[in-house]
């Protein structure tokens, strides 16, 4: 009951929930990143594809296969939603996925944001010339029995041979279960993936019931540019299996299984040849007391993190300095994505955070 009522008066603020041992997780919000491309053979896929609506279809397929990890790994792993480590300003995680046929991949995630808490985050596969950009913080708000959770920013895929962008919004979600203390997310509301070259796909989600009775389902339409026609509609639930139809032909076939794909981990460097601001060297004690479920541990190291940032803020105000993100920086969106993101009808942010990847590159953190 504590635990719900800290739900209730969190006040859009998903820091400030305080949640009972078992339900805490010893891993950073800002390791979510890696979910986009757990599957590299599925990220690179659209570079090798010449049509255009083609290479979409391939793009929405990639989208889709990242949901599984992104939203029921942690009830997969550990029986339940668990709430994740709330990221320092500053906090990275680095890593690479190195697999034999697309060579490797790399993600770059920082904290760029404490208060409201803002992750961003840089994918990309050099010898596939594809990279990923995007960022997100979370705004939430408490039903009866349900905490929903508004997700603000945005994602870009960039294909390079062709010049291509794709323009991704990002899933509303809700957590459910939680009264009977096993918690678990269900997508709602729609995600828009728009194309530079015109091909734009809306996903729309729902939990059990409304479209087949299943959990975790979709229906995604893939229109021609202008919307003139529409192209494929794809159906089914996004952790398990769906199936495609092409509106010309009416034929139908499976567009995409989550149980023939297996994720491929991200390596992460050891501990000890990590920085003091990277996540798991961080976040260590407060992990292992996690393991063990010892909150007065966890209570403790956490604190330690916390304060140590409350004095860098109180220093950096008394010296009238701002905190300068590592590889990060929030600017004016005047490029091509701000007219992506207008042929989509979304209203773009005035301001994006984008990566700096020249100065990622001379900074001893690239060397993965
Ligand atoms: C809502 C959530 C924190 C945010 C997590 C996000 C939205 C982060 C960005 C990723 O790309 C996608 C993603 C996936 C997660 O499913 C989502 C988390 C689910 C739970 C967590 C809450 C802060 C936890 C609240 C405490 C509980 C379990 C009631």
């Amino acid at each position: 009951m504590t635990f719900l009522r800290s739900l209730a008066s969190s006040k859009g603020d998903l820091s400030s929930i305080t949640a009972p041992p078992f339900i805490l997780s010893g891993t950073s919000l800002v390791e979510y990143s890696k979910f986009w491309a757990e599957l590299p053979d599925l990220f690179v896929a659209p570079t090798m594809i010449l049509d255009k609506e083609e290479r979409a279809l391939a793009v929405v397929r990639w989208f889709i296969a990242t949901l599984k990890g992104q939203y029921t790994s942690r009830n997969e792993a550990l029986g339940s939603e668990k709430k994740p480590l709330n990221p320092f300003l500053g906090e990275l995680f680095l890593g690479k996925w190195e697999t034999e046929l697309e060579g490797t991949t790399i993600l770059v995630s920082e904290q760029v944001s404490h208060h409201p808490p803002v992750t961003a985050y840089a994918i990309y596969n050099d010898a596939y010339g594809i990279e990923l950009q995007g960022y997100n913080g979370q705004k939430a708000s408490f039903s009866t029995t349900m905490l929903n959770v508004r997700q603000v920013g945005h994602a870009v895929l960039y294909i390079k041979k062709f010049d291509e962008y794709y323009y991704i919004t990002l899933p509303t979600l809700h957590i459910e279960g939680l009264f009977y203390g096993a918690p678990y997310v269900e997508l709602e509301q729609k995600t828009l993936i728009q194309s530079s070259s015109g091909y734009c796909a809306s996903i729309e989600y729902s939990g059990k019931g409304y479209f087949s009775g299943k959990k975790n389902t979709f229906k995604a339409k893939l229109y021609a540019p202008d919307q003139s026609s529409l192209l494929y509609t794809i159906s089914g639930q996004w952790s398990g299996k769906s199936t495609i139809m092409t509106e010309k032909k009416k034929s139908e076939s499976v567009f995409y299984d989550a149980m023939e794909h297996k994720v491929v981990p991200l390596v992460v460097k050891p501990l000890e040849q990590q920085a003091e601001y990277e996540s798991r060297r961080a976040w260590e004690k407060v992990a292992a007391a996690v393991q063990i479920m010892d909150y007065d541990t966890i209570h403790v190291e956490k604190s330690k993190i916390e304060n140590q940032q409350r004095e860098l803020r109180k220093k950096e105000k008394e010296e009238g300095v701002e905190w300068q993100r590592r590889y990060f920086e929030l600017i004016e969106d005047e490029g091509p994505l701000k007219d992506v993101a207008e042929l989509a009808g979304v209203e773009p942010d005035e301001k994006v955070w984008r990566f700096n990847r020249e100065v990622f590159e001379h900074s001893s953190d690239s060397k993965l």
